[in-house]
């Protein structure tokens, strides 16, 4: 009886991490720049505060249910292919350097095609193909037929381990993030990861990053681009907003939750509140558009813990 309990308990306990991610979209979101992730302090006292009831049987499900809370609002999103009931499901392989009518399909919680999504930043479904050693990147949106089926012309341009990542809102739902691999064959020839920079260059197109990751954090970050030197005031609106930024945890290529502040100028300051899960590298992706085009612009940047905690590497050497 002890062992079956015990069982039951955490099946429960699974439930609610499952359920609990629904919530992730709420604790994460969309308009607050204060931080909004709990410190890592507040986990600390979560143990031993449950400790002297744990036989107390009906206030076990509610003390599961909070640490669950805590854990999932930790789970970044493009982790995983199946989240909430919602499977990313590609139909289309890929061919190195080969243009593909790639398909998908976003399988529901009643086993069918998704036909129905909300409109976040101008479209339905977000579509983001990187390559795993984050030196490629595209941004596609696209087209759904009536059943549900998703297609878009799509070109990866080597061969290797790619993510790809839907970004979307089920009618009724909240915001989720699918991530799935697709392989390109061929001779694979991964590349480091660009080193750490605060100036990346695009075309004619300079642009500038400023402000740092913080993990843990809702970190506040500006990309001011010039062109040739002067500062571009013109920029046109894409996707709802001046500019489109896309995060990725390099190692997991975990898909950091990013939003864009509104803002009424064009230019040429574009500025985005991103949040770090953790300490590490990011590859930055900025979509831009000048004079009808759009461009993309990249960085490495660095979560570190700041408030006295800096590295070591950046102490001053002045005497
Ligand atoms: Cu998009």
């Amino acid at each position: 009886m002890n062992t079956a309990a015990k069982l039951g308990s955490y099946a429960l306990g699974l439930a609610v991490v499952f359920g609990g991610a629904l919530g992730v979209g709420k604790v994460v979101g969309p308009t607050s720049a204060s931080p909004v992730v709990a410190p890592p302090e507040a986990h600390a006292a979560l143990p031993g505060h449950s400790q002297p009831e744990a036989h107390a049987g009906d206030g076990r499900p509610e003390q599961q249910h909070q640490q669950s809370e805590q854990q999932t609002s930790h789970t970044p999103g493009g982790l995983q292919v199946s989240q909430d009931g919602y499977t990313l499901n590609p139909i289309t392989s890929i061919t190195t350097g080969v243009p593909t009518d790639f398909k998908f399909t976003v399988i529901g919680p009643d086993g069918k095609p998704v036909t129905g999504y909300q409109v976040e930043h101008d479209k339905k479904l977000h579509f983001i193909v990187a390559s795993r050693d984050l030196t490629s990147f595209q941004h596609l949106h696209p087209e759904m037929a009536a059943d549900g089926t998703w297609s878009v012309k799509l070109t990866v341009p080597k061969a290797g381990a790619y993510r790809a990542f839907a970004d979307f809102a089920p009618t009724g739902g909240e915001k989720l993030t699918l991530g799935a691999d697709l392989q390109a064959a061929g001779d694979y020839r991964p590349e480091p990861l660009p080193h750490v920079s605060r100036t990346a260059a695009v075309d004619d197109y300079t642009v500038n990053l400023a402000g740092d990751l913080v993990p843990g954090r809702s970190s506040k970050l500006t990309l001011t681009v010039s062109k040739d030197g002067e500062p571009v005031t013109d920029l046109e609106p894409y996707l709802g907003a001046y500019g489109h930024l896309v995060a990725l945890r390099a190692g997991d290529l975990a898909y950091l939750h990013v939003h864009p502040e509104e803002s009424e100028k064009s230019g040429p300051e574009i500025t985005f509140y991103a949040e770090a899960p953790s300490r590490g590298d990011y590859r930055l992706f900025l979509d831009f558009k000048h004079e009808g085009k759009v461009r993309t612009a990249s960085f490495t940047a660095t979560a570190t813990l700041s408030d006295g905690h800096a590295p070591s590497a950046t102490h001053d050497h002045s005497h």
